[in-house]
């Protein structure tokens, strides 16, 4: 009988090309990864970043409404899709041209060719765009065997082979890239600033003792929330940094050590996201190293029109507000101790005292003195975030403990006012009893602890509001959070 032999034929092209396409987009996507992580540099970055940007506002302000954090998922999962089918349309390029002259060589350079073009086009990264294109050349070229080959070079021997072939390639370069990188990667492990240590030996003092599982009075990198308007965060050394100052007649650039050679102090300084619910954990505590923003603002002569300022970020990001807030700002560089992480805006972010997060700029490039007010980003799509923060009470945590008695306790937080007094009630409201609170933090912005403990009987509607530094009870009317941030008492059901 005659063996069929896999030819170049139509039958051939239907169903295994298509696989093979989108197994080499898969790869390529895997390659740009393994190269470059979770940057910008990656290919599905680029294009996540405009799904987002083309994504109407209001669904926008919807999505994070209603489905929260797992938005990012959706978003991410499309640009993934369209990341792997524009590297599979490239390998049909090289694959089809295999089937036509059988000449495996050139038609791989062709697929690579292009995808190195399309993921330099998409990426504006030359160099790392090699990590995509790789894989996909490799794959187109196996996909499809020698018209010479013998028949038992069966599509799922192929898989393997290019498989092999794509993972081998990814290894070669990521060698190639930690041997380019590990000599400026070198970190030099150095002793904690004394002025943190002394800070964080305060925090441990003041820290309340608490059973129930909630953040100390300083949160560490883990727990520190994170609010991105990217889902890659930008990666900035610190010899390419540089940080504008806009004015009326004068644009004034500093450089990282320009900025890091002014005064140094250390601060405590609590952030709140104005999206996150009532009883959310977008709330956290850090020491923070930086300098005052004040002498800066002054040498740019500030005289806008409006007294206002817009701040543009390296991810595109951009927030309005007043100088009047901007002036008591704080440029820090460092973090409990560290530089500042990525994630928290590496090399220089700004904070804003008493203000929502979103005023606290993360990857700060630019300060612009405006002569009339603009919206920010979060503005744009409906969220008035800028002014100064909602005074909360947290509820975070509800145990039993060995003597029976139930401990609650949390976090209170009314930014620049401060927190004086917590109050809890266990009879839904009814009548109140003082909590327990932290001694306050050294600082004008900053968190306080709460803690409360009782013998339950039975089940208990516990209530919990907080008095701010201005003698101003927390309003009970609750309130979503969109569009100025959640409002209202927390309560929570307890039973002993
Ligand atoms: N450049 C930039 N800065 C930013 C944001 C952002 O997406 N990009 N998010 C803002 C918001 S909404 C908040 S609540 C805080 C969160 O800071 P964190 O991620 O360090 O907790 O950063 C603010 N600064
Ligand atoms: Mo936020």
């Amino acid at each position: 009988m005659n063996v069929q032999r896999y030819l170049p034929d139509s039958d051939y092209i239907d169903s295994p090309m298509t696989l093979f396409a989108i197994l080499a987009g898969t790869t390529g996507v895997m390659g740009s990864y393994v190269l470059t992580g979770s940057t910008p540099r990656f290919i599905v970055a680029p294009i996540d970043q405009l799904v987002v940007q083309l994504t109407p506002g209001p669904i926008v302000a919807f999505m994070i409404q209603n489905v929260g954090d797992p938005a990012h998922l959706i978003h991410l999962t499309i640009a993934l899709a369209i990341a792997i089918g524009l590297l599979a349309g490239t390998a049909l390029i090289g694959m089809a041209f295999i089937n036509r002259f059988d000449h495996r060589f050139i038609g791989g350079t062709l697929t690579g060719s292009t995808a190195w073009l399309l993921t330099t086009l998409i990426t504006n990264e030359p160099l790392f765009a090699v990590g995509a294109a790789g894989p996909v050349a490799i794959v187109t070229i196996i996909s499809i065997p020698p018209a010479s080959s013998e028949p038992t070079d069966q599509p799922r021997r192929r898989v393997l082979k290019s498989l092999i072939g794509a993972v081998g390639f990814m290894g070669l370069t990521a060698a190639v890239n930690r041997g380019a990188t590990t000599t400026s990667n070198a970190q030099t492990s150095q002793e904690m600033d004394p002025g943190v240590a002394s800070l964080m030996k305060e925090a441990d003092d003041k820290s309340l003792t608490i059973q129930g599982d909630i953040p100390s009075l300083v949160s560490t990198f883990e727990e520190f929330y994170n609010v991105d308007i990217a889902q890659f965060d930008p990666r900035i050394g610190t010899n390419e940094w540089s940080l504008t100052i806009t004015g009326e007649e004068t644009e004034t650039i500093y450089s990282f050590e320009d900025i890091t050679s002014q005064p140094t102090e250390h601060r405590f300084v609590t952030l709140r996201c104005v999206g996150e619910s009532l009883n959310g954990h977008k709330l956290d505590n850090a020491i923070w190293t930086g300098t005052p923003i004040k002498p800066l603002l002054e040498a740019a002569d500030p005289a806008g029109a409006c007294g206002c300022a817009m701040l543009h970020a390296d991810d595109d990001y951009f927030v309005q507000f007043p100088v009047e807030a901007l002036e008591n700002g704080f440029l820090a560089w460092g973090m409990n101790g560290a530089p500042l992480p990525k994630s928290h805006g590496h090399p220089v972010r700004i904070l804003i005292p008493g203000h929502w997060g979103e005023t606290n700029v993360k990857w700060l490039r630019e300060i612009e003195l405006l002569n009339e007010a603009m919206d920010g980003y979060w503005e744009q799509r409906g969220w008035h975030g800028t002014g100064p923060v909602n005074t909360v009470a947290k509820l975070w945590s509800d145990v039993v403990l060995e003597n029976g008695n139930i401990e609650v306790a949390g976090h209170a937080y009314a930014g620049t006012r401060g927190i004086e007094r917590v109050e809890v009630s266990i009879d839904g409201g009814a009548t109140w009893h003082d909590a327990e609170l932290s001694e306050p933090l050294t600082g004008t912005d900053v968190w306080r602890q709460w803690r409360y403990e009782f013998t339950p009987a039975g089940t208990h509607e516990v209530v919990v509001r907080a008095t701010d530094g201005t003698g101003a009870l927390q309003p009970e009317t609750p309130a979503e959070a969109y569009p100025s941030g959640a409002s209202g008492w927390v309560s929570k059901t307890v039973r002993g």
